[in-house]
């Protein structure tokens, strides 16, 4: 279990946000994930591959800053 912030540049309205979690929801083993708007910060949750988390949000329009 662990818990990790990455900065999304990309994100800049309500649906983005909703884009974002769907998308690190879908990631194996993700069991919590939330995204602040104003900061464009997605917090996860979970035993889940980091590598797995960044080609999916990447897939989805949404590049985790590097
Ligand atoms: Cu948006």
């Amino acid at each position: 279990m662990n818990q990790k912030t990455y900065h999304i540049p990309s994100i800049s309205c309500g649906n983005c946000v909703r884009h974002v979690e769907k998308a690190a929801k879908a990631v194996p083993g993700v069991t919590a994930v939330s995204v602040d708007l104003p900061t464009k910060k997605l917090s996860v949750e979970g035993a889940f591959e980091e590598s797995a988390l960044r080609a999916q949000l990447a897939e989805d329009g949404y590049p985790i800053d590097p």
